[in-house]
């Protein structure tokens, strides 16, 4: 009579991971048994987010490259330390030098159905200097990012920046934004006039704003797949909302043919007039979770 078998255990730790991705760099894998994240270490960029069972909750280029200078397009590129054209001088990159730089992963955890990443950036020199960023994304059943600046100098700065998430959509023309009734936004598409928000947020041409404030959720919900994904921010400042069209989409070049159908970006920010004053010494934690139903 053979011994009685140990029951299978179901292993629920999860694992994190660095490989090498076929887009050209190194990333790091975090798995549980709820569903799988990627995050590049050029601009500490999740650039994937796939729930068991789901399809992928982040948008990403066709184009995307990790071994080109250019920035990324697609899942949460970091806009950090500043948010669009810089506000002194527009030899410098729009949305800040984060998304570019090569981040160090400085500590890892991995437990039951959990798997995090932290990832930083000590920026010497240039027009961060002295500014110090840490970025925790966190995978359970949900998905949390949390971006930490640090300013190291004797003077006050000025931060503005944003999580600039790439939610992927059945069909943008049949996408609508949830929790903005009623907000003032700024568009930037007419000259950051300022206008209110009726109902949800709905897309038939390109759509650029600034929401101020921070409503507790946002929903993104996806009527082509029936998908809704749920956003709450700690932090944040201001929300914004974007989708190119066709016409910016294809002077863009890089969301492929029709992309542009299949994206929509909701970012948890501090822009315009959400800046923030980081007093010599301070902290401030920019975060999001990301849920779906
Ligand atoms: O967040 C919206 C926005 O500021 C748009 O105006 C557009 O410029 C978008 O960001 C993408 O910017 P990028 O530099 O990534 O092409």
């Amino acid at each position: 009579m053979h011994p009685a078998a140990p029951s299978p255990t179901i292993n629920r730790l999860g694992r994190v991971t660095l490989v090498e991705s076929p887009l050209g760099g190194t990333v790091v894998e975090l798995t549980t048994p709820s569903g799988c994240a990627i995050v590049a270490l050029k601009g500490a960029q999740v650039l994937s987010w796939t729930p068991t069972g789901q399809s992928d909750v982040l948008w990403l280029s066709p184009q995307a490259r990790l071994d080109m200078p250019k920035a990324v397009r697609g899942g949460i590129p970091i806009c950090w330390p500043w948010f669009g054209a810089h506000p002194d001088d527009p030899a410098h990159p729009s949305h800040g030098v984060a998304r570019t730089a090569l981040w160090q992963a400085t500590a890892s955890d991995a437990g039951d159905d959990v798997a995090a990443i932290t990832l930083e950036l000590a920026s010497s020199g240039g027009a961060a200097d002295g500014l110090h960023a840490r970025l925790t994304v966190r995978l359970t059943t949900n998905l949390d990012i949390a971006l930490t600046t640090t300013n190291t100098t004797q003077q006050p700065v000025t931060l503005t920046q944003a999580l600039h998430t790439y939610f992927a959509v059945g069909d943008i023309e049949r996408a609508h934004v949830e929790g903005l009734d009623g907000a003032a936004y700024l568009d930037q598409l007419d000259g950051l006039a300022r206008k209110t928000q009726s109902g949800p947020v709905t897309f038939a041409a390109e759509t650029d704003r600034i929401y101020l404030g921070s409503p507790p959720r946002l929903t993104i919900a996806d009527g082509a797949s029936g998908r809704a994904v749920h956003i709450s921010g700690q932090g944040s400042t201001a929300t914004v909302v974007w989708n190119p069209w066709a016409e910016k989409s294809a002077r863009l070049g890089d969301l492929g043919s029709d992309g542009w159908r299949r994206m929509l970006c909701v970012e948890t920010a501090n822009a315009g007039p959400g800046a923030i004053q980081l007093q010599p010494g301070a902290h401030h934690t920019l975060a999001a979770q990301f849920s779906i139903t």
